[in-house]
């Protein structure tokens, strides 16, 4: 009797912390969602992802279709079939694209869960990514053998409030291998980030091979910040990564950067130089003492077969030409430079983009400066036309640090905690600037004190979720109280996918 009661006593207990589990798991608006999306209603239910679950797409969806199934595949183990369907099936998953949503966009989605199908619909394959990876956010990131898991029925209508959300890796300063890089777009991509600027040459190394000047990277790419061996891509594994960056919804932006930054080109060949002297390779970390030669042809021919080559393999619409900090070069010289290398740009079918000095030249038509430092440069870029993307580096830049105890990264632009990083609007900053004057925003990680991925990790997480928030998710729908309980909840995230992040006192950790 006494052990009937005892046994009673358990299971209530039992069901009691199962009920309390399960409510979690049947409530959608519960989910934590980074970045926020615009709405969410939860109608109480669960769908069962089973290893029997189908994944039907609309024809033309298949390649999405198979990043979902792999992405399920890693999270509960099972092998997810996918088949082309015209038709909605009465249970599994359908993606479409039927959205009839033109307020959707090129981005948005509706994802709606109910106990026997999920639906994703969307304008765009781009949105049906994007509803891919709100539908992974409501999965735990692995599951423990034999639980089977459960999704939180609902639906979640969503878009982006700008078009461009960006990171920057400095692949120059120090190299990063094509894996690495891989494993950045791979946690990017997860906060709906859609642009990966590549710094691809500066001072100490020269990373993409141009068929056309073999020396740049043999010389120019053999070593980095520190001294270490460098290396650099050729154009078939920097094609692999714009593919690879693609089919996550990414588009890389390759950055040359000129007319300073190039003591690697420099090193490399000796008539871009003034006086027909190649330059020492440099594994420092000064700035703004290298300048290429305005005042030569040669360097136009340079410029011209760079631009062409890379060009050729970047699919996106744009190219950076740097133009930040050349401190050694005359004003004169800088404005021709940088004007003629936009023509060249242009003829070659890409969009200018360069760091906001480039508005003391005259930016061509549809270029953007990205306004790093400089408000100044900004207005006068805006006034002369053109727009703005906004990675202002007291806010922005991935390379700061958190706070005087980091022992990585740099401080020239102060500390940023996680909440300073968070805090913040795209469109407050410039005085007079509107919206429709904004490209986007993006947030640089610059390399001279980050070597390897892991450094990368603790330097991007988490202040990378809050960036793609605030590229994604309206200011009215924002604040630093909420957002840090959602933050709260993705440590777990992070740490089951051996992330290495930094754990900020200021965030309440689960
Ligand atoms: C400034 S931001 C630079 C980079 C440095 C960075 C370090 C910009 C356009 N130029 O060359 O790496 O600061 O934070």
């Amino acid at each position: 009797m006494k052990n009937y009661r005892l046994i009673t006593l358990f299971s209530a207990i039992g069901m009691l912390f199962l009920f309390s589990c399960n409510s979690v798991k049947t409530d959608l608006s519960q989910i934590p969602f980074i970045p926020k999306p615009v709405s969410v209603t939860a109608t109480g239910q669960a769908f069962k992802l089973e290893s029997a679950t189908v994944i039907n797409v609309q024809e033309g969806l298949e390649q999405s279709g198979k990043y979902l199934a792999e992405s399920l595949g890693k999270i509960s183990g099972a092998t997810f079939e996918v088949k082309t369907s015209g038709e909605v099936p009465v249970s599994g998953i359908y993606l479409s694209l039927s959205a009839g949503k033109p307020e959707l966009g090129n981005e948005g989605y509706e994802l709606v869960i109910a106990k026997e199908l999920v639906e994703i619909k969307a304008n765009q394959p781009a949105g049906v990514f994007n509803a891919i990876q709100t539908l992974l956010q409501t999965l735990p990131v692995k599951t423990t053998e034999g639980e089977v898991p459960v999704i939180a029925t609902g639906t979640v209508t969503d878009y982006p409030d700008f078009a461009f959300r960006g990171v920057m890796l400095d692949v120059a300063r120090h190299f990063f291998s094509v894996e690495e890089v891989k494993q950045l777009i791979d946690y990017v991509a997860a906060y709906k980030i859609n642009v990966l600027h590549l710094h691809l040459s500066d001072d100490q190394g020269w990373r993409i091979e141009i068929k056309s000047w073999p020396k740049l990277t043999e010389i120019g790419g053999s070593t980095e910040v520190g001294g270490g061996a460098g290396g650099f891509y050729t154009q078939e594994q920097y094609t692999k990564l714009v593919n690879y960056a693609l089919e996550r919804n990414i588009t890389i932006i390759p950055e040359i950067d000129m007319p300073g930054h190039t003591n690697a080109a420099l090193a490399s060949y000796a008539e871009l130089n003034k006086n027909d002297k190649a330059t020492e390779l440099y594994t420092g970390t000064e700035v703004g003492f290298s300048t290429l030669w305005a005042k030569k042809e040669v360097t136009y021919q340079f410029i011209d077969d760079v631009v062409r080559e890379i060009s050729a393999i970047t699919p996106g619409p744009w190219f950076h030409i740097g133009g930040d900090e050349s401190h050694v070069t005359d004003s004169l010289d800088y404005i021709m430079l940088i004007n003629r290398a936009q023509e060249i740009v242009n003829k070659y079918g890409k969009k200018v983009i360069g760091w906001d000095e480039i508005a003391n030249a005259t930016p061509i038509a549809g270029a953007t400066i990205q306004f790093w430092a400089d408000v100044e440069n900004t207005t006068k870029g805006l006034e002369k036309g053109a727009k703005v993307l906004i990675s202002p580096a007291s806010k922005a830049y991935l390379d700061m640090q958190y706070d005087s105890t980091t022992h990585l990264g740099l401080h020239w632009a102060g500390y940023i905690e996680v909440d300073k990083g968070y805090s913040w609007s795209a469109d407050t900053l410039v005085p007079g600037l509107t919206k429709d004057q904004i490209l986007g925003i993006e947030a640089p990680l610059w390399s001279e004190t980050v070597t390897n991925i892991d450094e990368v990790e603790y330097m991007v997480f988490p202040r990378l979720p809050g960036y793609a928030e605030i590229g994604w998710t309206a200011p009215a729908n924002r604040n630093w109280e909420e957002y840090k309980l959602r933050l709260a909840k993705h440590g777990k995230r992070f740490e089951a996918l051996e992330i290495d992040y930094y754990k900020s006192k200021l965030v309440p950790w689960e």
